[in-house]
């Protein structure tokens, strides 16, 4: 199923392509998508939106296959779930990366260990060329770490440590992370409910 996916973000595009290499959903991209303005409501409300942005686009371009989004961010427990659904504008939406991660991890860095768990999540919102919409979601559990620890992956990676490995996801190659993340494990259950 030919299917574009709705992302702006280099990091995950490469790997929901690797994720879905093989798979039934033959996955594009489309230079002309607009990402909309993301809400602050929820991950599900955000990845429709970004899904249903560029089936729009596309229908206008004449183009009718599937499309689908992901919406992810990460939840610290020191911050009571934040930043969340604002994960891309914490610390300001223009802020270097360096500088977003020194952030999160100064908010932790003042809290005993275990009040330094964190959760990515991942929901990933698909619409068949019929319209219909399937959303799954994937979480995995890490705490942040008080100093950057790797340079693989994007975006927080360097800076989650996933306590059954030892290591952050800025220390593991693409692959081994795709088994134990919240992308992978949307992914899996996105393919599960195609299958479905
Ligand atoms: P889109 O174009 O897909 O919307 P985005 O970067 O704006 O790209 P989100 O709105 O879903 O994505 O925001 C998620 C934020 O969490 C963003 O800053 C990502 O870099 C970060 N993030 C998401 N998944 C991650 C992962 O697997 N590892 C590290 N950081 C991640």
């Amino acid at each position: 199923m030919k299917t574009y996916l709705a992302t702006k973000n280099a990091g995950k595009l490469g790997e929901i392509r690797n994720m879905l290499a093989g798979s039934p959903i033959d996955l594009h991209t489309y230079d002309g998508y607009i990402d909309p303005v993301e809400g602050d409501d929820s991950y599900v409300a955000n990845a429709l939106l970004k899904a249903r942005a560029l089936r729009e686009q596309l229908q206008l371009a004449g183009i009718h296959d599937a499309v689908l989004a992901d919406d992810s961010g990460i939840e610290l427990d020191a911050l009571d779930g934040g930043p969340g659904v604002l994960s891309a504008r914490y610390a300001g939406e223009t802020t270097p990366w360096p500088q977003r991660l020194e952030t999160m991890m100064s908010e932790v860095r003042h809290v005993p260990e275990d009040r330094r768990g964190a959760r990515f999540i991942c929901v990933m919102a698909l619409i068949t060329p019929d319209g219909r919409e399937i959303v799954v979601e994937g979480d995995v559990r890490g705490q942040i770490t008080t100093e950057l620890r790797g340079t693989n992956g994007f975006g927080y990676d360097p800076i989650f440590y996933y306590p059954p490995i030892g290591k952050t996801f800025g220390e593991i190659p693409e692959a081994e992370k795709n088994e134990l993340s919240h992308r992978g494990r949307a992914a899996r259950a996105l393919l599960e409910a195609l299958a479905a």
